[in-house]
């Protein structure tokens, strides 16, 4: 199988960790964001959108890394990093969703801002800090409960925070994530991950 991205990219990183974590071996091509390759051709045949990471697995070709995530979990995971029954497996979906819808929008304008240096201006970043708070709440009130966001065990619904939480962590609103207490051990516990370590190029 190969993966076409950039190691530095949190989308790609998600997909890194997935297959550290499942133990599969793939190849890795690099797309340099920087010099423009994802918008061209070879890149535009593999995803539609201009965007990494793209996946290749035979003659399945796929596009978006959560999709691609679910693809190894369910073809090459034999049961691990997805729930067996129903009602875990819809945990995961919910915590993948909660990260697509409620999350990763806020904490990007906050890793744009400071890693990016890319300026978001004040209206934009009180209104994401406000919302990026209240998705750390709801985590925190799951993670209360169980140690992982579906449950007892470590699956897809993890991996899919750890690459924006990573740059998180070099900004000043990871001060946030400090201050609850159970997305903070979450965070220590997910990150100290052989497969995490590795994606996230240490
Ligand atoms: N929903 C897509 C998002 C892909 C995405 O935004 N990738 C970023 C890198 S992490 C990218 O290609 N950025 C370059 C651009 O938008 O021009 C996925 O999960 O794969």
């Amino acid at each position: 199988m190969k993966l076409f991205g950039h190691p530095g990219s949190t989308c790609t990183r998600k997909v890194l960790c997935t297959m550290n974590e499942l133990g599969v071996s793939h190849e890795f091509e690099l797309v340099d964001l920087a010099k423009g390759e994802h918008k061209l051709e070879a890149n535009l045949k593999r995803q539609p959108f201009g965007k990494i990471p793209s996946f290749e697995d035979g003659d399945v070709r796929l596009f978006e890394s959560r999709t691609i995530c679910r693809y190894l979990s369910d073809a090459h995971g034999q049961g691990k990093l997805t729930p067996a029954d129903a009602a875990g497996r819809a945990r995961m979906n919910l915590a993948i969703d909660i990260e697509a819808s409620y999350f990763t929008p806020h904490a990007m304008t906050f890793i744009y801002e400071h890693v990016f240096k890319r300026p978001q201006g004040d209206e934009k970043l009180a209104s994401a800090q406000q919302s990026l708070d209240h998705t750390l709440d709801v985590l925190d009130g799951i993670l209360a409960r169980t140690p992982y966001l579906a449950g007892a065990d470590f699956t897809l619904g993890d991996i899919v925070y750890l690459p924006y939480l990573e740059y998180l962590a070099l900004t000043p609103v990871f001060a946030s994530v400090k201050a609850r207490p159970n997305v903070s051990a979450w965070w220590t516990r997910c990150s100290e991950r052989p497969g995490w370590q590795k994606a996230a190029g240490r």
